[in-house]
């Protein structure tokens, strides 16, 4: 092994600080304008049947901005996670050192209904790791302390100790939950949700999530600590998992199976839920009517492939009108930006089985399109929201510069920067106890933005300055974004060529190798909130920041602390300067 998780916090004393006051982002004045131009407006008597999967409820439909109302006062739903430290062998390899949630990969499904209270009960069964679970793409709309990111909205939670997440479901669709600590969610804290609600296009049955994830056969801490010291990361995935199960280069281990009956519509959930790889998934001879991107229903269009960046979803529909028999679902990997070992373990890029009931057994022998191979997101000309928001043309873009530290011996640790710094949480001062109190001292290479003015646009505009020419997948919490642009190269800054009208909008987009995002959302949820790469190891190296949202609302819309500061006062207990087994050697995100 390779142990150099000395003096991170000695190097960093060599990084160019950026200072410890917030930067203010450029005001815009112009509202939030939701366009009021859809007119379905469901009444009791529609009711949401395979026929009709764009209704909901009285007043509740798929024409409804979730980001303006959502129904009110559903059920209180609650699940018990646990988190332990095991073994466990997904893909017939061998057993591997693992954590996990509940003692399975992936952890339990959460489900609820849209407009539904989850209270999730998380206890670290871990010995020597804190942990903290974020609610992927989860709004949490004023309920920011529930956000689970270490460092940012909480203390991490200590071992042995038990915390408890509460927060309205204000969207639907498809997502996923993941330990936001370290590097913690590739040692397998990962699982998947569903928040029921109505769909663009009509569908008989859901077939549930899958998965996909990219899976290493060593520790992911073990890879993390490599990846500190490389430009590329650590080595490469030796494998992929579909719904938490594959086969390996030596023929062990098996492929997961759906099936489906002749005749009917499915719904699947596919969710890309990797470390460092991009997939691009098929059905042999069954075209996907793709609905959502990310939680955000899009107008349905057709297509042989989808491309799945990090942390995204699409809700797809496959039509089982095909010859009874046995059919491949195909993945891909993107290539074009590494990972090419997983091919020698998955040559014909297969992922799972789709099998008709009454085909005989055996593996599939169907053929499929050809693959992409590239890592660019999907056409963005595809992503149409099916609910009409406008993003006001008198934003005013602020400019983020991506970047990285030369490497320095002799530790050659590699660091990503924003705005020439990178990122570092402090796990027992998080941003959010800081913003509640007077001080404004968010801590060195905090990243902290602030967006002070309820209902105002901020528009982001990331551009690459740094020579290494990789894909970040960015992800944003506590908001769906508005892409107003992207491109490679430097943008030209001319905003007339931008998309205004009614953007794709999602959690996570790609910024392609070497070029720019433009992103823009309205501040509308007080709180921090991170906005980083969804690349593990990346945004271990520090590829991240954070909004500080209306600060002077956050105490009084946030509500209740309590779990806040038990947490808080449990991990200063546990995580005390010089006495704990390991030491913090990433950004701590
Ligand atoms: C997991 O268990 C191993 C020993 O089996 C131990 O070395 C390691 O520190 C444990 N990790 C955590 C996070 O508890
Ligand atoms: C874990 O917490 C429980 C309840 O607080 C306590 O009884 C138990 O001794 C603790 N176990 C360890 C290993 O600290
Ligand atoms: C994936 O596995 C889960 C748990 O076994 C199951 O509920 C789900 O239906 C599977 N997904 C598909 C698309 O078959
Ligand atoms: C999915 O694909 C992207 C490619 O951008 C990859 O980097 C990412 O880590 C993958 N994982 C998730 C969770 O989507
Ligand atoms: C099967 O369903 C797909 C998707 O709905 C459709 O495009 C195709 O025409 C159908 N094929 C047959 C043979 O019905
Ligand atoms: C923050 O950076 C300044 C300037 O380099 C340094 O003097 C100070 O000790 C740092 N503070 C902490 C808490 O590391
Ligand atoms: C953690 O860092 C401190 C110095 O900051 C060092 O004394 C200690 O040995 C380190 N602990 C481990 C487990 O590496
Ligand atoms: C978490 O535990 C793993 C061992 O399971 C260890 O390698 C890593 O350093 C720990 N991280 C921290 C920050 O304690
Ligand atoms: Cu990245």
């Amino acid at each position: 092994m390779f142990v150099q998780r000395a003096a991170l916090w000695l190097s960093l004393g060599s990084l160019a600080f950026a200072g410890t006051i917030p930067r203010d982002a450029s005001p815009v004045v112009a509202e939030r304008q939701a366009a009021t131009t859809t007119t379905l407006v469901p009444d009791g008597a529609c009711t949401n049947n395979a026929r009709t999967r764009n209704c909901w409820s009285d007043g509740f439909s798929i024409a409804t901005d979730f980001d303006a109302k959502a129904p009110p006062a559903g059920k209180t739903v609650t699940y018990d996670l646990e988190i332990t430290n095991t073994t466990a062998n997904l893909d017939g390899h061998g057993d591997k050192p693992v954590m996990l949630i509940n003692g399975q990969y992936p952890g339990p499904t959460i489900r609820a209904k849209w407009g539904d209270t989850l209270v999730i009960n998380v206890k670290n069964s871990l010995q020597d790791n804190g942990t903290g679970i974020h609610w992927h793409g989860i709004r949490q709309l004023n309920s920011c302390q529930h956000d689970g990111v270490g460092g940012i909205t909480e203390c991490p939670i200590a071992p042995n100790k038990t915390r408890t997440y509460t927060f309205k479901c204000t969207q639907f669709g498809t997502t996923w939950y993941h330990s936001h600590w370290s590097a913690q969610y590739g040692e397998g804290v990962v699982g998947t949700m569903i928040i029921d609600g109505p769909a663009t296009a009509p569908y008989d049955e859901d077939l549930g999530v899958l998965p996909i994830t990219d899976w290493y056969y060593a520790p992911a801490f073990e890879l993390n600590e490599q990846a500190q010291h490389s430009v590329r990361g650590p080595p490469e995935a030796d494998n992929i998992l579909v719904n938490g199960t594959h086969v390996n280069a030596d023929g062990g281990g098996k492929y997961a199976k759906m099936t489906v009956t002749k005749g009917k519509r499915y719904r699947v959930r596919l969710i890309n839920t990797s470390m460092d790889t991009v997939f691009h998934v098929s059905f042999d001879n069954h075209p996907m009517t793709v609905i959502t991107s990310d939680f955000v229903p899009i107008k349905s269009f057709v297509a042989d492939q989808v491309t799945l960046a990090i942390g995204q979803r699409y809700d797809v529909i496959i039509n089982a009108n095909q010859t009874v028999g046995n059919y491949w679902m195909r993945v891909m990997i993107g290539t074009a930006c590494g990972n090419n070992k997983i091919l020698d373990a998955n040559l014909p890029n297969i992922g799972a089985i789709l099998s008709y009931s009454g085909a005989e057994s055996g593996n599939p022998t169907t053929s499929g399109v050809t693959m992409r191979t590239g890592c660019d997101d999907e056409a963005l000309s595809n992503l149409v929201p099916f609910v009409k928001n406008d993003v006001p043309k008198s934003v005013v873009p602020t400019e983020l510069d991506l970047n990285n530290l030369p490497q320095t011996p002799p530790e050659n640790l590699f660091r990503w920067t924003i705005d020439d710094s990178s990122h570092v949480v402090d796990w027992n001062e998080p941003t959010l106890e800081v913003a509640l109190g007077e001080g404004n001292d968010f801590g060195n290479n905090s990243n902290v933005y602030t967006i002070p003015t309820k209902d105002n646009w901020y528009m982001w505009w990331i551009q690459t300055r740094s020579n290494i020419p990789l894909p970040h997948p960015i992800h944003l919490h506590g908001h769906d974004f508005y892409i107003l642009g992207t491109g490679g190269g430097v943008w030209d800054g001319d905003t007339s060529k931008l998309k205004f009208d009614n953007p794709p909008r999602r959690d996570t987009a790609t910024l392609p190798g070497g070029g720019y995002l433009l992103l823009a959302f309205p501040a509308d949820n007080p709180g921090t909130w991170v906005m980083h790469c969804h690349i593990a190891f990346h945004a271990s190296q520090g590829l991240s920041l954070q909004f500080l949202e209306q600060r002077g609302s956050i105490k009084s819309t946030i509500g209740n602390l309590d779990e806040f500061n038990k947490g808080c006062k449990e991990w200063n207990e546990y995580w005390v300067p010089g006495n704990h087994p390991y030491n913090q050697t990433d950004s701590g995100l």
